[in-house]
């Protein structure tokens, strides 16, 4: 039995809407989501949204509109984002839900049962942008390290004793050194945190939008106790009992930008390690995308609206860039003239020209019908195994989150293939051959079979075309059903139509 996954994204501030920042994340985690179940494994994949803090009242405030009235409308745009990338989330969680505020505050208070919470007062710098504390030693030029504005507070607050935590800390991570990828973030943690730990303020009394510490309406939950909580929530916390949280939690794998990964390193272990919870089994920290060479922010003007962009090139041709440009956990840079390449290259003339060679030949030159193979030569049996091989390298980069590695095997296979096409000329065998013909064209469709599935985690809508144009009328795409069944001679092929359209528009620099 293959053990569960739980894959997890961040919950997204809903200040401001969507852009394809987020979308990269939810998309990486989605082709894991997919993959895994292909794999036969349980799977609960979760996304959703933040809603509380300071920086959600003061946008909210700016637009003249109560709380809870504008997280209800920017969430939604959120929640979009999945019929619109055909996202395969199975929970879209919101921190302003009853069970989550429940949850946040049963956390808040096995802390503190345990002794991580006392009162006292904070006086310091806070970014309201990062939602973030920092030390007057961390500021650059009078601002976060981040570059967000700082503003001084003073207030009564409720303190975390992380300090407390350093050498628990060190110890986990020394003990699980797969806690954190990719390696080089790891390190970065572990210099951090031997740096020493200060106690956290996780409590905020100047405004009230959050949710309230329990038994002190006085104050609000420090917006990062409340959004971590959230992965314990969707499993059912605070009952640890549920079979959700049985399952799920021991193989919990959260997803997220390089941006937020202290939060997630540092405190979220710390949090559930007081709270008498283990942490979760893995981190993944990608990297941080700019557009044409910009950084990416409402002030300039240019994040990307995800609506625009799928409507211009199509879901799935946004999904493979974003998955293929840039390897997973490095920084990247997004443009319109790499995404146009990349789909006139990869997918049209790769992928989709190898599609479009092979079924309308076979429709046209072989009664629309899978052939019936003879014997196989060695080139066949070569092009055979390379398919059938694939998979360990996609099973071995998959547990890396190699994701960009992934896919460059998958077009390996493509190029192979192409390459077969034209060694082997099926339409010179048509006239003096046409036994040698029938197994050229029954190995290519067995490729083709093969690449339906092992692009369904990154491409869903093509892997389905595909399959149908090869007559699978398959409702379970397993890589069980990919090992243990074969192409079927005889069955009767659709008329072949293109999977990818070229983008054929000069474009104006
Ligand atoms: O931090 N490149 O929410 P957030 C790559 N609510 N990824 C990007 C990106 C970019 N330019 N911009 C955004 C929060 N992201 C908290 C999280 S989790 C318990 C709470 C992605 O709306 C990336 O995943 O600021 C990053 O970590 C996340 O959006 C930050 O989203």
């Amino acid at each position: 039995m293959k053990p569960p996954f739980y894959i997890t994204t961040p919950i997204y501030y809903v200040n401001d809407v969507p852009h394809i920042g987020h979308a990269y994340t939810t998309i990486a985690s989605d082709m894991m989501a997919r993959f895994a179940r292909m794999e036969g494994r349980e799977v609960l994949f979760l996304t959703g949204t933040d809603e509380h803090g300071q920086k959600i009242q003061k946008a909210a405030q700016a637009e003249r509109t109560d709380p809870k009235t504008f997280v209800d409308r920017v969430s939604e745009r959120f929640r979009q984002l999945t019929p619109l990338f055909h996202l395969s989330n199975d929970q879209f969680i919101r921190t302003t839900e009853d069970r989550h505020i429940k949850s946040a505050q049963a956390l808040w208070n096995k802390m503190k049962e345990q002794g991580y919470i006392y009162k006292g007062g904070y006086a310091g710098w806070y970014a309201v942008r990062d939602e973030a504390f920092y030390a007057e030693s961390e500021l650059i030029n009078g601002k976060a390290p981040t570059g967000a504005d700082v503003e001084w507070v003073e207030e009564p607050s409720y303190f975390f004793k992380l300090s407390a935590f350093q050498e628990p800390l060190l110890t986990f991570y020394r003990d699980n050194p797969h806690f954190i990828g990719p390696e080089s973030r790891r390190n970065e943690v572990i210099r951090f945190v031997e740096g020493g730990l200060n106690d956290l303020s996780i409590s905020r009394s100047s405004f009230k939008w959050g949710v309230p510490v329990p038994e002190d309406q006085d104050h609000v939950m420090y917006v990062w106790v409340d959004a971590l909580a959230n992965y314990i929530t969707a499993l059912g916390y605070p009952d640890e009992n549920t079979s959700d949280f049985k399952k799920f939690w021991p193989e919990a794998l959260h997803i997220i930008g390089k941006d937020i990964l202290r939060f997630h390193a540092i405190y979220w272990p710390a949090f559930l390690m007081a709270a008498g919870l283990t942490p979760p089994k893995r981190l993944y920290a990608h990297g941080w995308w700019t557009n044409e060479g910009q950084k990416i922010s409402k002030s300039l003007g240019n994040t990307i609206d995800p609506v625009e962009l799928v409507e211009t090139y199509g879901v799935d041709q946004v999904r493979y860039f974003l998955l293929r440009e840039v390897p997973f956990g490095q920084d990247g840079d997004f443009s319109r003239a790499s995404l146009e390449q990349r789909i006139n290259s990869d997918l049209a003339n790769d992928f989709g020209n190898l599609a479009q060679r092979i079924l309308s030949f076979v429709y046209k030159n072989a009664e629309a019908k899978v052939p019936t193979p003879s014997s196989f030569e060695v080139q066949d049996e070569a092009l055979l195994k390379a398919a059938q091989e694939l998979l360990p390298r996609l099973r071995e980069n998959f547990e890396k989150q190699a994701l960009h590695r992934m896919i460059e095997a998958i077009w390996e296979l493509v190029g192979a293939a192409n390459r077969y096409v034209d060694a082997e000329q099926p339409w010179a065998l048509k006239k003096t051959n046409p036994e040698r013909m029938a197994t050229v064209l029954y190995v290519l469709l067995t490729v083709l079979r093969h690449l339906a599935f092992y692009v369904a985690p990154i491409m869903p809508q093509t892997s389905e075309r595909l399959l149908a144009l090869l007559g699978i009328s398959e409702t379970s795409i397993s890589f069980k059903n990919l090992i243990e069944k074969k192409l079927e001679s005889g069955v009767q092929l659709p008329q072949p139509e293109g999977l990818f359209p070229r983008i054929e528009k000069e474009r104006k620099e």
